[in-house]
């Protein structure tokens, strides 16, 4: 009788899934964030080929505030709803167990909230201050306290993955956490210690300003704090696709993961040395002393290692399904692949877009070369490469599949969405070229082009042929956009259902169980490593923050526009 009552509940948590139901409202709110947002991401490109159009969208009163909607809704807004869905879904899924129901649909609601109330916030006009609100730039207290929202709802998440390991482990002595578990919990452990900075920033000032409690706020100091998170966050972004380009991926190639070891070491790699290396974003600010950014600029290219072992772990699983697939020489497994199958396109497609933004995060990074390229045209191409291509493709192949499997309804056009994924590619590939290409002639980023002040006139004059490359980018884009869009919406919303045996299944490429013993078991001790983490963290940050923190010099804050 006990093992019948087991079984018929294990039966039952695996049709019914009450946790598909959250999942997609995570994903879908996000990617209804991504729409708008990106919406208004040809409104920026043309603006670089001095086409204004901003002036025709009806709440839109100035480019700043296009330029925030445009950045919160993209970056911060659709990265974090629909990590939060993938990353709570496919570690509960492999673990077999369900999430408290009620907590993480709290966490939803919280984190909706948080949009209303930091949406608004912008598209009042009241705060138009960019995506990394940079003070003495001064926005109104629901832009703060809805971002801070945010961050609240997606730790709650966090913490329920962390549980669900727990749990899990209790149940399972003697075994390794599963791969896919093990790199979402190391995500969020990642993002745990990435989020103190920016919850002090906030919470601590930013709202207390807003609300005017406090007269004013040391931008030194804030900055510091904004980095401190602001470059995890990059992470935070990048491995749940990583989660996919090493979990999922190697099957849908029709391959394996090539070493299991190799990319749990990646994550370990990125658990340590995400953090500590804001300082690479702030280069140029005075203040904080050479030694310590030097330290920063170091620490920035060990984080540049995981990313390579895992081009080389990935490239070889990709190369394991191509062979598998009937293709033989040294490339001829590259044609192989499965190219037709649109989540798989969309993905590699993502990884490709990778090698190029990765490569000039390595410039970026680099202390000299960055003070050629800091705060021009180059930056924004770095990072549509990177956030706006090697992740959201990522993301938008990953829907491919995943909407289908939750809503059991069939995709819409496959032959729409892989169109929607190679014009996505070329478009950011070209958008990616124009404004590098810009950068290097010395076009300011975040700037009105119509607008440049004088001192500018010869980058102007320079930069006519990136310029127009740049707006081109913009219109394929907008095309991408429709294709995606449509896809998504016509498959939501169509009444047609999948059969049982058709609704795809999660393509998990490793399902064999692991022994926690050598190498693996020692991955597997988050303690040590988080504990290893934190230390970096005091190294790397301590001394500065505390002489930051004792020596504050508060400035008023001002609107702009
Ligand atoms: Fe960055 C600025 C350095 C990665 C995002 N970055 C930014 C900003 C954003 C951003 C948003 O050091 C702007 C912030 C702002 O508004 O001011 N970045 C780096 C470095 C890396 C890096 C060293 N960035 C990212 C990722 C992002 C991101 C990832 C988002 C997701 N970045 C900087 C620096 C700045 C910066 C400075 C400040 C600049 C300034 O002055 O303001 C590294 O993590 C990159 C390592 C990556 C690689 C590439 C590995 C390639 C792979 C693909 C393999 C391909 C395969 C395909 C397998 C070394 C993994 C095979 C295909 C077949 C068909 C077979
Ligand atoms: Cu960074």
């Amino acid at each position: 009788m006990a093992v019948t009552t087991a079984t018929a509940a294990r039966t039952e948590a695996i049709t019914t899934h009450p946790e598909k139901r959250v999942t997609f409202a995570f994903l879908f709110t996000g990617l209804i964030a991504l729409l708008v947002g990106a919406l208004l991401g040809p409104l920026q490109a043309f603006n670089y080929g001095n086409i204004n159009l901003y002036e025709y969208v009806p709440f839109l009163r100035s480019y700043y505030q296009g330029l925030t909607l445009h950045g919160v809704l993209n970056a911060l807004v659709f990265t974090t709803f629909f990590i939060s869905g993938l990353l709570l879904y496919l570690p509960a899924r492999e673990l077999g167990l369900r999430p408290a129901m009620q907590w993480v649909w709290a966490a939803y609601f919280i984190m909706l909230a948080g949009l209303v109330i930091a949406g608004a916030g912008i598209v009042s006009n009241t705060s138009n201050v960019l995506y990394t609100f940079y003070p003495p730039l001064y926005g109104h207290w629901s832009f703060y306290t809805g971002l801070a929202l945010v961050v609240v709802a997606s730790l709650m998440i966090g913490a329920e993955v962390l549980r669900l390991r727990a749990k899990w482990r209790a149940q399972n002595p003697g075994q390794a956490t599963p791969i896919v578990t093990y790199m979402s919990a190391i995500t969020w452990l990642m993002w745990m210690l990435a989020s103190v900075g920016i919850v002090v920033e906030v919470v601590w000032f930013l709202i207390p300003w807003s609300l005017g409690w406090r007269e004013g706020v040391d931008p030194l100091l804030m900055r510091t704090l904004f980095w401190y998170t602001g470059h995890p966050i990059v992470y935070f972004w990048l491995l749940p696709a990583y989660v996919s380009w090493y979990a999922l991926v190697p099957k849908q190639a029709g391959g394996v993961l090539a070493s299991d070891a190799l990319a749990r070491l990646a994550f370990v790699m990125f658990l340590l040395f995400s953090v500590p290396v804001g300082f690479h974003h702030q280069f140029t600010d005075p203040g904080i002393p050479a030694g310590w950014k030097m330290v920063h600029s170091m620490l920035t290219m060990f984080v540049g290692i995981p990313s390579l072992l895992t081009a080389f772990t990935v490239a070889a699983s990709l190369e394991i399904g191509g062979r598998r697939r009937g293709g033989k020489g040294i490339l001829g497994w590259i044609g192989a692949l499965p190219w037709k199958n649109a989540s798989f396109t969309a993905q590699v497609l993502a990884m490709i877009s990778f090698i190029f933004g990765g490569a000039g995060g390595i410039v970026n990074a680099s202390f000299n070369l960055n003070m050629l390229v800091h705060n021009t045209a180059w930056i924004p191409g770095h990072f549509h490469l990177t956030v706006g291509t090697a992740v959201t493709l990522t993301f938008m192949g990953i829907t491919f599949w995943l909407v289908p499997h939750l809503l059991k309804k069939p995709l819409f056009s496959p032959r729409m969405a892989l169109w929607s994924a190679w014009t996505w590619f070329v478009g950011m590939m070209i958008f990616g070229l124009g404004m590098h290409w810009q950068g290097i002639l010395g076009v300011p980023r975040r700037a009105q082009i119509s607008n440049l002040p004088a001192a500018y006139a010869e980058a102007y004059m320079n930069a006519q042929v990136p310029m127009v490359i740049t707006s081109i980018s913009g219109a394929i884009l907008l095309v991408s956009i429709f294709l995606y869009f449509t896809v998504l919406f016509r498959t939501v919303f169509t009444s047609k259902r999948l059969a049982d045996a058709d609704v795809p299944e999660i393509p998990f490429s490793s399902t064999r169980p692991m022994r926690r013993e050598g190498v693996i078991a020692m991955l597997d001790n988050f303690k040590v490593w988080f504990g290893f983490a934190v230390f970096l963290v005091l190294v790397a940050y301590g001394p500065s923050l505390i002489y930051m923190f004792a020596n504050q010099q508060p400035v008023p804050g001002f609107r702009l526009w």
